[in-house]
């Protein structure tokens, strides 16, 4: 059982429609641990490197555009499993197949709206961590609760 960290976003939409509360809930109710957040303002050159893998699609620049419109919630959460779990959480890339109970089942309808970001596996939970977070701006900590969620 590895703790993993994954790097979770509130995207302008999210913040624009008053939805960084009721996100960062989800994950808290969870009871997974949250060691970084902030609230953002991101450059292209940033936004590009984040999604760099898919330079080569034809939504890549309005992607790019989107995801500079506006301030971010970036967090890093931290637990066993929480790659997988997050993504379950956040639910399926297009809002309208996305199960309802998931975030984006539950608050949105278009991909290019999809309100939030998780990393897809423990490296680049790694990578997207370090690409977003200076080393002074993350938390190690003990939560209280910590032995009533883990045995
Ligand atoms: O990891 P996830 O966010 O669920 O999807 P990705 O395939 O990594 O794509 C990243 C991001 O790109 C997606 O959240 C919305 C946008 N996008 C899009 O605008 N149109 C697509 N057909 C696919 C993805
Ligand atoms: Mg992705």
């Amino acid at each position: 059982e590895q703790v993993e960290q994954t790097y979770i976003m509130v995207k302008p939409d999210g913040v624009q429609r008053g939805l960084v509360g009721e996100i960062i809930s989800r994950f808290e109710r969870k009871g997974f641990k949250l060691t970084g957040l902030k609230l953002f303002q991101c450059h292209k050159e940033l936004a590009e490197e984040h999604y760099k893998d898919l330079k080569t699609k034809s939504f890549y620049p309005t992607l790019i555009d989107y995801i500079t419109s506006g301030p971010v919630v970036c967090m890093v959460w931290e637990g066993v499993g929480v790659v997988a779990s997050a993504r379950k959480l956040i639910g399926s890339t297009n809002p309208l197949q996305a199960e309802p109970g998931t975030i984006r089942g539950d608050l949105a309808v278009q991909t290019g709206r999809n309100v939030v970001h998780g990393s897809d596996s423990p490296e680049n939970g790694k990578r997207e961590t370090a690409l977003w977070f200076k080393e002074g701006e993350l938390c190690e900590w003990t939560p209280a609760q910590a032995p009533w969620l883990m045995e």
